[in-house]
This record gives C-alpha cells, sequence and structure tokens, in this order.
C-alpha cells in the first residue's frame, strides 16, 4: 500500500544542505519533508569538514544555530602555511578587517540541525530507501520513497530539493541536456584523514608543503586533532598503519623546536580529490543544492560552506515562490551561487595546486610551487587576497519577511 501526502518542499538528503534548507523554511513558515538514506546516528557520525567561514557561522547564530557553536568551537584568526623547512603565519582576521574563522565539525552541525529539527516536529525521515523523483518539469514534482518500516510513499510536492550529496539520486534524475554545463577535474592524489586522540600540536591550522606530498594539520576539540596527508589516488589505506601515518606526519611538519604529538587513531580514512560543477542548478521545479551541485578538493575548506550558502539563497527563493507567488529570485538561484561556486572551486583547485606534489612532478612545478607560497608570505596584497576568499565572501543574510528583488538582495558575492 502507498501512503499519499502532500507537502511544499520535498527534501532528498539529510546531510547539512537538507536539514539547513528543512529549518530556514521553517522559519519562513514553509513545510517540508526531509528524507534520507542512512541512519541518524551514521550521518551525526560521518567525520567531514571542521573549518567555518566567518559568513557561514555568522548565518548559524542568526539562525537560532550559535549557542553550542559558540561555547564549543574553536575560533581561528589565520592559518600557517609551511613550505622549505619554514612555517609561516598569516593572520586573516588582521587582512581582512575582522573575519574570524571558527573550527566546529561538521558532526556537530548535523547533530544541532537534527535536534532543533525534531524539536520542532518536523518530518525527517532517515533509513529511507528507493528514494525518487518525477514530475518536476510538469510542476508538479513527487517525491517517493520507502520508509524504515517499508512502507511506501508518495508525497506530491510544489518544489524539490536535491540535497543529496555527489552520489545521489536527483542529479541524475534530470533529463538528458538539462545540465548544459558539467566541468570536472580529477586530481592523481588522495587525503589520507585520521581523527586522533591527541591534544592539537599547534594553535591554527597548518598547511604544508612537503617534497614526500601535502599535509595539513587541524584540530576538533582541544582534545582531539585532525591530520590529512597526501597519498597515491589508488592507495589502500591497510598500507598504513598507525606508526606509519604517525612517522610521515612527523616527517612531513618537522621543525626544529616544534614536536608533533601523537595518540590513539579513533578513525581513519581515504577521500579522493575533485572538483565538479553541474548547471544550472535547478531543472524546472527541482533545486540541487551542496555537494549534489558541486564538489571541490577539501583544500580550502569550501565544501560545507558552499552548501550552506546555497540553501540560505534557496530557501529564500522558495519561500518567495511558494508564498508570494514571486518566481523571480527561484530563477536567479542558479546564476547567483554559481558565482560563489566557481570562486570556491578557483581556491580550492588552486591551493591543491599550490600544496600537493603530482606524481612525476618536475623542478619548474616545484619552483613555481615555491614562489607562490613565498609571494603569499611577503605580500601583503597576495595575502590579503587568500584571506578574503578562504574567510568567506558576501555576508549571508536570511530574511524570510524580505521583498527585495533579485538584483538588490544578490548583486554580487563579492565580499561587502
Ligand atoms: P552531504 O553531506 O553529502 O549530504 C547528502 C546526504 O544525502 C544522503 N543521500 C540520500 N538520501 C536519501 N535518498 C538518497 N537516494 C540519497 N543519496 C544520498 C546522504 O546519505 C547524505 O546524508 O552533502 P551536503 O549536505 O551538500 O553537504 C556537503 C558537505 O558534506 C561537504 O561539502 C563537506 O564535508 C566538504 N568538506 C569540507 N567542507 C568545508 O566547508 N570545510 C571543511 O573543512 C571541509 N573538510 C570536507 C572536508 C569533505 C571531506 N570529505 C570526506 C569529502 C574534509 C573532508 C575529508
Ligand atoms: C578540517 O578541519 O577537517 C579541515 C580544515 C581545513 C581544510 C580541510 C579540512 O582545508
Amino acid at each position: 500500500m502507498t501512503v499519499h501526502e502532500r507537502t511544499q518542499v520535498g527534501i532528498v538528503g539529510a546531510g547539512p544542505a537538507g536539514l539547513l534548507l528543512s529549518h530556514l523554511l521553517a522559519l519562513g513558515g514553509i513545510d517540508s519533508v526531509c528524507v534520507e538514506n542512512r541512519s541518524r546516528a551514521y550521518c551525526e557520525a560521518r567525520q567531514r569538514a571542521g573549518m567555518l567561514e566567518s559568513t557561514t557561522v555568522d548565518l548559524l547564530r542568526a539562525v537560532g544555530l550559535g549557542i553550542r557553536l559558540d561555547a564549543e568551537g574553536l575560533p581561528h584568526n589565520g592559518i600557517y602555511l609551511q613550505f622549505d623547512g619554514e612555517r609561516h603565519r598569516l593572520d586573516f582576521r588582521e587582512l581582512t578587517g575582522g573575519r574570524q574563522l571558527m573550527i566546529y565539525a561538521q558532526t556537530e552541525i548535523v547533530k544541532d540541525l537534527i535536534a532543533a529539527r525534531i524539536a520542532a516536529g518536523a518530518a525527517l525521515e532517515f533509513e529511507v530507501s528507493d528514494t525518487s523523483v518525477a514530475g518536476f518539469d510538469s510542476g508538479r514534482p513527487v517525491l517517493r520513497y520507502t520508509d524504515a518500516r517499508g512502507e511506501r510513499h508518495e508525497v506530491r510536492c510544489d518544489a524539490i530539493a536535491g540535497c543529496d550529496g555527489f552520489h545521489g539520486i536527483t542529479r541524475p534524475s534530470i533529463p538528458a541536456g538539462g545540465l548544459t554545463m558539467l566541468a570536472e577535474r580529477s586530481y592523481p592524489y588522495a587525503w589520507l584523514g585520521i581523527l586522533a586522540a591527541a591534544p592539537p600540536s599547534t594553535d591554527e591550522v597548518i598547511y604544508c608543503r612537503h617534497d614526500n606530498g601535502f599535509a595539513l594539520h587541524s584540530m576538533r576539540t582541544p582534545e582531539v586533532g585532525r591530520l590529512y596527508l597526501q597519498v597515491p589516488a589508488d592507495e589502500d589505506i591497510n598500507n598504513w598503519p598507525d606508526d606509519r601515518i604517525w612517522a610521515e606526519l612527523a616527517t612531513r611538519f618537522a621543525l626544529p623546536s616544534w614536536a608533533l604529538t601523537s595518540g590513539p587513531v579513533l578513525q581513519k580514512s581515504i577521500t579522493p580529490m575533485r572538483s565538479f560543477v553541474a548547471a544550472p542548478m535547478r531543472h524546472g521545479r527541482l533545486f540541487l543544492a551542496g555537494d549534489a551541485a558541486h564538489i571541490v578538493p577539501p583544500t580550502g575548506a569550501k565544501g560545507l560552506n558552499l552548501a550552506v550558502a546555497d540553501v540560505t539563497a534557496l530557501a529564500t527563493a522558495l519561500v518567495r515562490l511558494l508564498r508570494d507567488g514571486d518566481p523571480s529570485l527561484a530563477a536567479a538561484y542558479s546564476d547567483y551561487c554559481l558565482e560563489r561556486v566557481w570562486r570556491s572551486t578557483h581556491l580550492s583547485w588552486w591551493m591543491t595546486s599550490m600544496l600537493h606534489i603530482t606524481p612525476g612532478q618536475d623542478q619548474f612545478e616545484s619552483r613555481l610551487q615555491l614562489a607562490q607560497l613565498r609571494h603569499l608570505v611577503t605580500s601583503k596584497s597576495a595575502a590579503t587576497m587568500l584571506a578574503e576568499t578562504y574567510t568567506g565572501y558576501a555576508p549571508l543574510h536570511y530574511d524570510p519577511t524580505t521583498h527585495l528583488d533579485a538584483p538588490a538582495l544578490w548583486g554580487s558575492t563579492s565580499a561587502a
């Protein structure tokens, strides 16, 4: 038997994009149903991002999601760049006139969002299967899924949001020719990431270029470190017992009178590196957001921040479409988001290329990388360009009562 239901927005995926969209829509008086094929525990434990732009932090605070973030997040004012046996600090706060980053794990944002949605009595279904979307061309979109108890659901919607990540089903549901641009770059290396019960050996994130490959030292709490190593693209994680990981991290981060504190490895995984952008981010009444539409390599920490920016715009557009019958923001959604997406795609590609060692890399490439890094740590204007892009672009505002049109609201994503 199929249960027939009705909502205003059907959301596929309860990652940061889907959950935040559901939260923002509710603030604007719009109903949604959000379906997720994994369990709640899985979503809450999936280790991913950690570095939030100042614009993301401000948005989360403004929509009632800042309490634990402010109590437990670790404010950061800059980053370290390490190369050629030297470590240099870039003070992003000073370079940007006050913008501050925050380390607050994606797991914690997801926990906060799930708790807020459940407390608000939202329709949020975990462990669904056979999700499909249809009818977004006709203006009568339908979301179908089987719930955790095995019951089939057919939900009539006014719009569907594809927030189901890079491997989801919504983007592939767009008919041939619907996506007019698919741009992709894969990189010939991957990141081995660990979560470790080891107090961070640094106060701010270290991006390190070493002849053996890139390394990144980040953190989650004052007791838990998050560290990454560049490894070959097809690397088998079994080649990396914990002792080898710590030894390689110590080699790449080595500096006189500095030591890396090691500790038990709580989790480890290998992530491929890819840039991908699909456009437009809208097909009829189907709107793509977050990793469903675009992914970036993690160098530069842009993925989660882009997902937050997308759904902030999408929520505004959907409130205007569904509550006020005004389609203008929905029409402008894709172009508006793509400007930011391409700036972040550039930043993450640039940081990736500058800091990783390509297999077979020659002296010419190595010298260019070192020249760029040297420029960043000696030129205030070069450092400011990185600082502005890394910390975020134009502020993200969510005001569901606004009646501004697209040019006034979204004239440009440039930093204000
Ligand atoms: P998600 O998080 O992938 O969520 C999509 C959700 O959709 C579900 N799903 C389905 N549900 C129902 N039916 C289906 N058929 C479905 N198919 C899929 C999935 O189970 C999932 O729950 O996408 P979203 O919400 O767009 O969020 C994007 C972010 O997760 C991602 O961009 C970031 O994690 C990227 N990223 C980083 N971003 C940052 O901004 N700062 C960072 O410091 C940062 N570090 C990282 C990262 C990503 C990493 N990895 C592992 C890719 C570090 C790493 C190592
Ligand atoms: C993280 O904390 O996981 C992190 C930080 C900065 C990055 C990527 C990941 O560029």
